[in-house]
């Protein structure tokens, strides 16, 4: 399904990653880590919850929007949708689009991946789709049928987990699958009221935390670690300098933890820097996707102006 080396021997990439980043002097760790099975569950809950505006909103604009949308993606499309999680927002742009010729959903998260799309294929049989495990940051096959034009979706602003450097990056791969013609249509959260924004990150269940805490359960299980989760505390907080929602895990107390044979410490109060959330302004973003080959068509948001989906052609 995939020609990413990595993904055969996925445990590896994951290890190396892991021990570099908690090698740093401020420890890191990828935010796409978050997603094995539970995390991804756990992620499907957050957009449940009442702080989590950000679903919410989004489907909102689609739903006003959704005709619009397709239009402009037009008869025939490949649709391909990166970061594609339970395959949710996507249906109500299959419910418009005028006979797509395949849809290729990529995510990270496998097992959660190939459930959705089997979900999927019931409520549209007729719809070719092939679902692609890759880091979308990588090379990776899409089918290759016959279509007027490639479209990749991609939602749920998952390009503000990118650090902006990365986030443009992406934009040009993006540009590159598609190619001259082809389009994205990108859901992107907007900045705001800091109290909102830090809400949606410290819900009152403690779903966040323990999605954030899922992933030293999982460096535990895939990697022989020995992390004690309830030991660091979830803090995610609004840095206004970057524009970015950051979320830490934060030792209680001062130890020691193995990960494999290698050792790491921590002081009573250092964190792992686990992920950021970039909030961005319209303007701002439509310089971004400018100057990363993309021409911006259309853009539609909700109406206290929380977040954003785009139309943008490939150049
Ligand atoms: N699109 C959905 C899910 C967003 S959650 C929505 O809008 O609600 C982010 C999704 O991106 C997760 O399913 C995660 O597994 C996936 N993801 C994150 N980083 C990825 C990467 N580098 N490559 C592929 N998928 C990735
Ligand atoms: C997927 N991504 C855009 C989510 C976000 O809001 O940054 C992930 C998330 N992290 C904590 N809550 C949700």
């Amino acid at each position: 399904m995939t020609n990413t080396p990595w993904l055969a021997c996925p445990n590896r990439r994951f290890r190396a990653d892991v021990l570099a980043g908690l090698s740093l002097p401020q420890k890191r760790l990828p935010a796409k880590y978050f997603y094995d099975a539970v995390g991804s569950r756990l992620f499907d809950e957050i957009t449940e919850l009442d702080e989590y505006y950000p679903t919410r909103t989004e489907l909102t604009i689609m739903t006003a929007h959704a005709r619009e949308m397709a239009a402009r993606c037009g008869p025939r499309c490949l649709l391909i949708e990166l970061g594609a999680g339970s395959l949710t927002k996507v249906r109500l742009l299959l419910d418009r689009l005028d006979q797509p010729t395949a849809y290729a959903p990529v995510d990270v998260s496998g097992e959660h991946l190939r459930g959705a799309a089997t979900a999927l294929a019931v409520d549209y049989p007729a719809l070719d789709i092939t679902p692609v495990v890759a880091d979308f940051t990588t090379s990776f096959d899409l089918p290759s049928v016959p279509a007027n034009r490639r479209v990749v979706y991609f939602p749920g602003s998952t390009i503000g987990n990118f650090d902006p450097h990365e986030a443009d990056a992406l934009l040009r791969r993006v540009a590159r699958i598609v190619g001259p013609g082809g389009g994205l249509l990108l859901g992107v959260d907007l900045r705001k009221d800091v109290t909102v924004l830090e809400r949606a990150y410290n819900d009152a269940a403690g779903v966040t935390a323990a999605f954030n805490r899922n992933l030293l359960v999982r460096i535990n299980r895939e990697l022989g670690a020995n992390f004690v989760p309830d030991t660091f505390r979830h803090l995610a907080f609004y840095n206004r300098d970057q524009s970015r929602i950051e979320m830490h895990l934060v030792s209680t107390i001062e130890q020691r933890m193995r990960v494999g044979s290698a050792t790491f410490d921590f002081r009573a109060g250092e964190s792992i820097h686990t992920e950021n959330s970039y909030k961005y302004s319209v303007p701002e973003l439509a310089a971004r996707v400018t100057a990363c080959g993309l021409r911006l068509d259309e853009t539609w948001t909700d109406a206290q102006n929380y977040f954003a989906v785009l139309y943008l052609t490939a150049q």
